[in-house]
C-alpha cells in the first residue's frame, strides 16, 4: 500500500510540473508575452508585426513575404508574421522609433535616415562609392557591415543583415539631367539624411527632405520638381505618372537594415532568434536577387510609359563626383576616417 501511495504522488508531481511547463510556454501569445529574457524553451505561438515603406509587389515586399514564409514555415505556424506594405505602419523612422518602443517587432529601412540615429551608416551615403552589386555585398556582409550592425543594440534594435534598395536615379519635371550642372535650381526631394542634403547642394540643386510616404503628392503637386530612388521604387510607386524625366545617374547605392525590436527580440528563446535570423539571411539572399533582375525589367517597363529617360555619361559621373568630394572629405572626418579608411581598402580588395 504503501509504495503504491508513493507512486501516486511521484506522478501527480510529474503530472504537475509537465502543466506549468505547458503553460509557461503558452503565455508568449502575442508580441512575445511575458516568457522573460531566453528563459523560455522551445517556440511559442507569437504575432510578430513587421512592416515597410514600399509596396507588396516591390522586391522589399516580395522579399518580406519570403521571410514570412520561411518563419511560419520553420516554426510549424507559431510563430505568424503580420505584414504591412506601403508606410500603412509609417515612414521609415516612425516604424523604426515603433520597434524601440515595442509596439512593432519588425522593419526594414534604408540606411539612410539612422544617420540621426547611428551617424557612421552615412558612409553608405557617399555619392558614386559601389560600381557593382559585387563590391555592396562584399562590404554589407563583410566586416565593416558587421560593425555598423553591432552599434544597433544600444539602440533597441536588432539588426539582422542588409537587404537592397538599390542604385539610385533621379526622376524630374523640368529637363533631362545629362551634366553636372543641370541639378541647378532643381527642387530635389531627398531622404532625411545630411550627406544626400549636402551633396545635391553642392551640384547646385535645393534639397528638400521628407518621408517617403510624402513623395508621390509633393511631386504631384509641384511641390518639388524632382526626387531620386532605384528604378523598382521609381515604377512600383508610378512616379512616371508625375515626372517627365529619368536619368540614370547611379549616383548612389542604398541598402535596406533588416530591424527586430531589441525588446520583442530579448523574450525570445534561442530557437527562435535562430529561426528568425536563418529566415532573414535566406529571404535576403531571394530579395537582392529579385532586386537585381526587377532593375532591368522595370528600366524596359519605364521604356513604355513614355518618360524621357537618359544616360550619363561616366565623364559626367566623374565630374559630378568631383564636386561632391569636399562634402564626402567633410563627412568622411566625421563619421571616422578609420573607419571610412577600412571602407576604401575594403573595397580595393573586392576591385583586385
Ligand atoms: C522606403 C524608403 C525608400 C527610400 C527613400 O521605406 O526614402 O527614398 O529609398 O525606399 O526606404
Amino acid at each position: 500500500m504503501k509504495k503504491r501511495n508513493v507512486i501516486r504522488k511521484i506522478m501527480t508531481g510529474c503530472i504537475a510540473m509537465g502543466l506549468l511547463f505547458l503553460t509557461a510556454c503558452s503565455s508568449g501569445t502575442t508580441q512575445g508575452g511575458d516568457a522573460g529574457k531566453n528563459e523560455s524553451k522551445g517556440i511559442q505561438s507569437r504575432v510578430i508585426k513587421a512592416g515597410i515603406g514600399l509596396n507588396e509587389d516591390h522586391p522589399q515586399g516580395q522579399g518580406l513575404l519570403k521571410f514570412k514564409e520561411i518563419v511560419e514555415q520553420k516554426s510549424g505556424g507559431k510563430l505568424k508574421v503580420q505584414t504591412y506594405f506601403s508606410a500603412t505602419l509609417g515612414d521609415d523612422l516612425k516604424m523604426t522609433e515603433a520597434l524601440q518602443g515595442g509596439t512593432q517587432e519588425i522593419t526594414i529601412p534604408s540606411t539612410s535616415p539612422l544617420v540621426g540615429m547611428i551617424k557612421e551608416f552615412g558612409i553608405f551615403d557617399f555619392p558614386f562609392l559601389f560600381n557593382t552589386p559585387e563590391e555592396t555585398d562584399a562590404i554589407l556582409d563583410g566586416p565593416i557591415g558587421k560593425k555598423l550592425l553591432e552599434k544597433l543594440p544600444e539602440h533597441g534594435l536588432i539588426g539582422l543583415g542588409y537587404w537592397e534598395n538599390g542604385f539610385r536615379n533621379v526622376t524630374n519635371s523640368k529637363h533631362a539631367i545629362k551634366t553636372a550642372g543641370d541639378f541647378k535650381g532643381l527642387k530635389l526631394r531627398t531622404m532625411q539624411n545630411e550627406v544626400h542634403i549636402d551633396a545635391f547642394k553642392a551640384l547646385g540643386a535645393n534639397p528638400t527632405p521628407m518621408p517617403f510616404s510624402e513623395v508621390f503628392t509633393a511631386l504631384e503637386s509641384n511641390t518639388i520638381d524632382g526626387q531620386e530612388n532605384p528604378l523598382a521604387t521609381i515604377k512600383s510607386n508610378k512616379f512616371y505618372e508625375v515626372q517627365k524625366y529619368l536619368s540614370l545617374t547611379k549616383h548612389v547605392y542604398t541598402p535596406f537594415v533588416f530591424l527586430v525590436s531589441k525588446k520583442f527580440w530579448d523574450q525570445l528563446s534561442p530557437e527562435e532568434q535562430k529561426i528568425l535570423q536563418e529566415a532573414a539571411i535566406e529571404a535576403g539572399k531571394y530579395q537582392r536577387q529579385l532586386s537585381r533582375e526587377e532593375d532591368q525589367k522595370a528600366l524596359e517597363e519605364l521604356k513604355k510609359t513614355g518618360i524621357n529617360i537618359n544616360e550619363v555619361s561616366d565623364q559626367e559621373r566623374e565630374k559630378m563626383a568631383e564636386i561632391i568630394k569636399p562634402v564626402v572629405e567633410k563627412y568622411a572626418k566625421e563619421f571616422g576616417e578609420d573607419l571610412v579608411n577600412e571602407l576604401y581598402s575594403e573595397l580595393d580588395k573586392v576591385r583586385q
